[in-house]
């Protein structure tokens, strides 16, 4: 990152899970730390670790150039820096919202005369953060140039992915990913409680679930291989012909197990509009479309 100087002053608001864990990284690493939080004491434990402990919000953004937030959500972003003077101040945001919200937000920090914008979608819990090995990531968006500039601070707490210009990128990279491990997590709490009442133990069944997804997973790259050529039938192994008469099985072990099926009717039931649609040799790929008409 030969383009990138080392911001070493940084304002951090929001001192919770994971805002305490990311203004904890950049101490370790020496930056010179200014801290808010809305309930004073949170930032004590910071302040005897050698940050600075702002009075008020505005107290804490006029500290440092740079000016990080991570708060519950958008509103608190807003309520938090009321009172603050923006002007001239790079601000990144690592608060979770819309993509909406992100440009929004970028364009409210404009008006109030900041600098710059950097939107950030958070890629780890806080026991990730300040542990390179742990694999955390952070996606940004907005100002490219102060992505260059703070490129080095802001990889301290955790990778730093960079998904362009437009403020929302982040929010959306990170909101698409949240929503792929819904989608995992419901099919996983479906498994197990199928296999509830047997003499399984969750904890080995646990670890047959983990290969198989991971050994599933890797199809993903196949989905996007067909939505790029156009052709939904690319390098189909299992068609949806077949698949959807796998499914009957999946929903009739269901009943014979008493468990609801709610989780995966809504998935099962567009593969079966797509084939009813005339596309017996697609994988599942074209439900993709159906999604977005
Ligand atoms: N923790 C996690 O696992 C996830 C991982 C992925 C990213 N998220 C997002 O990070 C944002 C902060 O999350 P957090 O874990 O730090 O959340 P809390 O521990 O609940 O702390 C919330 C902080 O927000 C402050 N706050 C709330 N409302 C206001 C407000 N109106 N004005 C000023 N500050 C406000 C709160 O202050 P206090 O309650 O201590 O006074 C905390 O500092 C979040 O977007 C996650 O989605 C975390």
């Amino acid at each position: 990152d030969g383009m990138s100087t080392d911001t070493k002053k940084i304002t951090m608001l929001g001192l919770g899970a994971m805002g305490a864990a990311v203004a904890r990284s950049w101490l370790s690493a020496g930056y010179e730390l200014t801290v808010w939080n809305r309930t004073a004491s949170r930032a004590e434990p910071l302040a005897a670790e050698g940050a600075k402990a702002a009075a008020s919000a505005a107290e804490a953004v006029a500290a440092s150039p740079l000016v990080v937030v991570c708060l519950l959500d958008d509103a608190s972003v807003e309520e938090a820096l009321a009172d603050a003077d923006l002007t001239g101040k790079d601000l990144v945001n690592l608060t979770t919202g819309t993509p909406e919200q992100a440009r929004a937000r970028a364009a409210w920090a404009a008006g109030r005369g900041a600098a710059r914008y950097l939107d950030g979608g958070i890629m780890a819990v806080p026991p990730m953060i300040g542990v390179p090995e742990s694999g955390g990531y952070v996606f940004y968006s907005g100002s490219g140039e102060l992505f260059e500039e703070a490129q080095k601070a802001l990889s301290v707490p955790a990778g730093a992915r960079y998904v362009g210009e437009d403020p929302g990128s982040a929010a959306l990279h990170d909101v698409a990913l949240l929503s792929a491990m819904t989608g995992m997590f419901a099919g996983v709490s479906h498994a197990f409680a199928l296999m509830r009442g047997t003499d399984v133990p969750p904890s080995g069944f646990a670890a047959l679930l983990v290969e198989w997804l991971t050994a599933m997973a890797g199809y993903t790259h196949g989905v996007a291989a067909q939505l790029e050529s156009g052709d939904y039938t690319l390098g189909v192994t299992s068609n949806l012909a077949m698949m959807v008469q796998g499914n009957a099985t999946l929903l009739r072990t269901a009943e014979e197990r008493g468990v609801s099926a709610e989780l995966i009717t809504p998935f099962t039931a567009l593969m079966e509009r797509r084939l009813a649609d005339g596309h017996p040799d697609e994988g599942t790929t074209g439900v993709i479309d159906l999604l977005r008409s």
